[in-house]
């Protein structure tokens, strides 16, 4: 009997402690929400907040700097930018990064471009960038983030309905889902049209269009490869055709749009968010680059180098280093005579398609990189990347912007593209562009990473913002093994971003 009653007690007691110090983290949290809501409400430098969604926990991001809200671009955008958000605003966490203008395309100039986080910080502003207002991104390429919703004691948890993360499925078999073209000049152009049997005609809502989703309407019309994916009303918007399919999402391999996943049309729903005019546009070509990762020069190439952090002054400036470098030049007056170690490999890109590779802006709005000597065309052209057995990032290169050329052609093929001298920059038909493992930047910075085996990955265009005929030979994922005194790659194949 007594050793129940101090049972109970005891519970009593561990309970109340319990609770007293749930209550306390809780309300530690309330304060820190409260905080980080005044630097928004105060209009603090580095405040942010989210624009464009149905909810106070999700929209696309704008940060405040000289007074002036601006957007932030999703080049390099994924799940360690976004959970710094949702933590910076006091939401419970990431439920979903989003790209491509998922809350409609950015309203305010781009503050922030290249984002990368390494996840210890508190604020966005924390984490590197380009630096304030220097991007390369189009307006429909806001990033954003639908984060949980936040930790309330007052109200009970929101009851939320997130029609962006209904269920998907692919068009069930019972019905069929006809595709055409609507709106263009030519055949090959124009707003996307779907009919499911029995229903008459319409469009797909524009939110999350891509190149992925575009390249199966091509290929499912026999009309080759996707040149550019829009959302737009330019071929008749939502007044002209109401939107019939949401969500649509499309691996890229699918011979039909049927088999890729749209939101649930047996229960009728369509959901669109964004700008609501807009709807999913393709222009089609049978002319494509297809650009394929060459892993026999990594294999061939990827060793070790200790490099004195004097010599990296200009790697630094451009991001190819991992964050503890910029920790250690900030709190160690002698950080030049320190060293990082490196993972160098030479990679190329080979064109085989049927058209040349060119970059997406035009040249007046390349930049000029001072250290390099050489403008950048691409921002994002390639990513490297390494990853435990556990499938989590562990170290990445900061290699983002290359300048494109031909360095190698088939025998007969001449050569058209180079850098030097404000040439024209790509990638033609049959000619490969290789970056030496020697030149600056081409390396992971593994200096923190302890010895072990991990998968290497490399990709190109990671990010589907050019056109190409297929990507799943864009990466090339390897294994890596790395014992402090050598590296060795091994085993890669090809693969999808
Ligand atoms: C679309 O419809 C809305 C509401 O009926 C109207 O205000 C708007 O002007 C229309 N837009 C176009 C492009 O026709
Ligand atoms: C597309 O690629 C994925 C991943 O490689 C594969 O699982 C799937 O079966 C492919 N689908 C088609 C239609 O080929
Ligand atoms: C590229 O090479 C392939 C295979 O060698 C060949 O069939 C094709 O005609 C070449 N294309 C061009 C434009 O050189
Ligand atoms: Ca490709």
């Amino acid at each position: 009997m007594w050793r129940y009653l101090l049972l109970i007690s005891c519970c009593c007691h561990l309970a109340a402690a319990v609770l007293h110090q749930t209550l306390q983290d809780a309300r530690q949290e309330q304060q820190q929400l409260v905080r980080r809501y005044s630097k928004t409400l105060h209009k603090e430098e580095g405040a942010i907040r989210l624009v464009g969604g149905d909810a106070e926990y999700e929209g696309n991001v704008e940060v405040l700097h000289n007074h002036k809200w601006g957007a932030v671009c999703d080049d390099e955008w994924d799940a360690s930018e976004g959970e710094i958000v949702c933590r910076q605003l006091g939401f419970l966490g990431l439920r979903r990064y989003t790209h491509s203008g998922y809350f409609g395309p950015a309203k305010r100039r781009y503050w922030m471009d290249n984002l990368y986080c390494e996840g210890h910080e508190l604020e966005l502003t924390q984490c590197h960038f380009e630096g304030w207002g220097i991007n390369d991104c189009e307006p429909s390429e806001a990033a954003g983030v639908i984060c949980y919703p936040p930790a309330d004691l007052v109200r009970p948890p929101i009851a939320y309905s997130d029609a962006r993360l209904l269920p998907k499925y692919p068009i069930h078999p019972s019905s069929r889902l006809y595709v055409r073209l609507a709106g263009g000049r030519y055949a090959s152009e124009g707003r996307v049209e779907v009919r499911l049997n029995g229903q008459r005609w319409g469009s797909i809502c524009a939110d999350g269009w891509s190149l992925l989703e575009a390249n199966v309407v091509c290929r499912q019309l026999d009309l080759g490869y996707a040149r550019e994916a829009f959302q737009t009303d330019y071929f008749g918007g939502a007044n002209v055709s109401r939107p019939m399919l949401s969500g649509s999402e499309c691996y890229g391999n699918e011979t039909e749009l049927a088999d890729c996943l749209h939101h649930d049309h047996l229960q009728g729903i369509v959901s669109c968010h964004g700008n609501r005019q807009h709807v999913a546009a393709v222009i089609c070509d049978y002319r494509s680059p297809d650009l394929v990762v060459d892993f026999y020069e990594i294999e061939q190439t990827a060793h070790l180098e200790d490099r004195p952090m004097l010599l990296m002054q200009c790697a630094m400036e451009e991001n190819c280093v991992s964050n503890e470098a910029y920790q250690i030049q900030r709190d160690d007056p002698s950080w030049r005579y320190q060293t990082r170690r490196l993972l160098k490999f030479t990679a190329a890109a080979i064109n085989a398609g049927n058209a040349d590779f060119r970059p997406i802006k035009d040249k007046s709005q390349w930049e000029w990189h001072m250290c390099h000597m050489h403008y950048h065309s691409m921002e994002v052209f390639a990513t490297f990347d390494i990853y435990d057995q556990q499938g989590r990032k562990v170290a990445q290169g900061h290699k983002a912007s290359f300048c494109l050329e031909d360095s190698n052609c088939l025998p007969g093929v001449p050569k058209k593209y180079n850098c030097a001298n404000y040439g024209d920059q790509g990638i033609s038909v049959n000619c490969s562009d290789v970056y030496l493992y020697n030149l600056d930047c081409q390396w992971v910075d593994i200096t923190e990473l302890p010895a072990g085996s991990y998968i290497l990955k490399i990709a190109i265009n990671p990010e589907f913002k050019v056109a190409e005929m297929s990507y799943d030979n864009n990466a090339a994922i390897c294994d890596l093994f790395y014992s402090e005194s050598y590296a060795r790659v091994d085993n890669c194949r090809l693969s999808r971003p």
